[in-house]
């Protein structure tokens, strides 16, 4: 027994080095039980099947020092599902597997583990445990001079996407890709892009700030990244629910914001300027615009020359054409019969197929239905436009979109 004793001491004492916030009991060799692991904890014991020492965590692990290699067996009492990793820092590359959720009666438990476990991270849903720092987005370069949605001028539709650590990732098409923001995009509670506002032919991303409903103006650098921001909207964005970049409304050849008024249900367009800021705005939609829970800048569906605005209806599921004309929009038409309110995200990166026609992205929710099942959230669906206005049928394209907060 003294010399089990002397290891347990000295993995304490790697543990403490590293850091890892590891709570450990037992660290004398008692008789264990899988009782003696608290309920909203994961514990693991140093021996198979719940014998020797035994450390506890509620909270995620980066790196379990020593104990790495030193856990033979684990129960997990948390509330949340357990990603084991074989790396430190919960590197993705090295996911194990997870371990589901224990209630008070019925809790998982492995008995004999040989993997190195070297971090654990406990997350709402195991998806979350080995989903791509990026989404997988791919996309066709199209013969038309895009106007929007290529931030890095080759030709090809690129995604912004945020996670909910508030970082911000650039996807140029071809399946890789690379942080753009390192953090606080949480911050913002509206990003948008549809062109240039800047003025320098690159297109640009505007995001409201929360806490102070200022509007800001992140220029593009050409390449994917964003320049040192700019401040358009002093304040009182706030009192706008949707805020979307829509193109040149105006006809002045400068990208232009729409936005939906939450007190009056409004929508009124904002010109942009020769400076890069907006102009006067003016009402373009005299109500009922409260009962869209979704605007998307789409550009141009149907090929007369002015961008047009899609709208999901709230308590329909319904996907409505507003086509435009200058500084106005016309009257609506339907295109989307029902069940799109089973998509989380919705937004527009111009023609992603090659076609030239603009083309629909679509992010799931958990409501999305596949083969009679619904809590399918994350799946990226694809509707291709047919330049008339309207689109394709859905094309279910890939499931890595998951854990993501916004899209642009
Ligand atoms: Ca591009
Ligand atoms: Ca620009
Ligand atoms: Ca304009
Ligand atoms: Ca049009």
């Amino acid at each position: 027994m003294p010399n089990r004793f002397t290891r347990a001491v000295s993995m304490l004492a790697g543990l403490v080095l590293a850091g890892s916030g590891l709570a450990v009991v037992n660290a004398a060799p008692a008789a264990a039980n899988v009782e003696d692991c608290p309920k909203g904890y994961f514990c693991g014991w140093t021996g198979k099947d719940v014998t020797g020492s035994m450390w506890k965590t509620n909270k995620n692990v980066a790196d379990l020092g020593r104990w790495a290699d030193d856990i033979h067996s684990y129960v997990n009492r948390t509330s949340k599902e357990a990603c084991l990793y074989g790396a430190r820092n919960y590197d993705k590359s090295s996911y194990l597997w997870s371990v589901e959720r224990g209630d008070a009666e019925d809790y998982a438990y492995y008995g004999d583990i040989s993997s190195v476990i070297r971090s654990i991270s406990f997350v709402q849903d195991r998806h979350e445990c080995n989903v791509r720092d990026y989404p997988n987005w791919m996309s066709l370069p199209t013969s038309a001079t895009p106007d929007f949605g290529d931030l890095n001028g080759d030709g090809r539709a690129d995604v912004i996407s945020r996670d909910r650590a508030g970082g911000l990732w650039f996807t140029p098409g071809d399946g890789t890709g690379r942080l753009i923001g390192t953090g606080g995009w949480n911050a913002m509670n509206a990003l948008t892009r549809h062109g240039d506002f800047s003025r320098d032919g690159r297109e640009d991303v505007i995001a409201r700030e929360a806490s102070t409903g200022r509007l800001w103006l992140y220029p593009g650098t050409g390449t994917g990244a964003l320049g040192t921001r700019k401040l358009i909207g002093t304040g009182g964005w706030n009192a706008m629910s949707k805020i979307t970049a829509v193109g040149d409304l105006t006809g002045d050849s400068r990208s232009d914001l729409v936005a939906v008024e939450k007190s009056t249900g409004r929508l009124y367009l904002y010109p942009g300027t020769s400076t890069g800021t907006l102009g006067s705005r003016k009402l373009i939609g005299t109500g009922g615009w409260n009962a869209m829970n979704a605007l998307v800048g789409m550009g141009d569906t149907n090929g007369d020359g002015h961008p047009d605005l899609y709208a999901r209806e709230a308590s329909t599921g319904k996907l409505w054409l507003y086509p435009g004309r200058t500084s106005a929009l016309d009257s609506r038409a339907l295109i989307g019969s029902g069940g799109w309110n089973a998509m989380g995200h919705l937004f527009a990166v111009g023609d992603f197929n090659g076609t030239d026609a603009p083309d629909l992205v679509a992010v799931t929710n958990e409501s999305f239905v596949i083969d009679g099942w619904s809590d399918n959230p994350g799946w990226l669906i694809n509707y291709l436009g047919r330049g008339d206005g309207r689109l394709e049928s859905a094309w279910r394209y890939t499931n890595g979109w998951w854990g993501f907060t916004d899209f642009c």
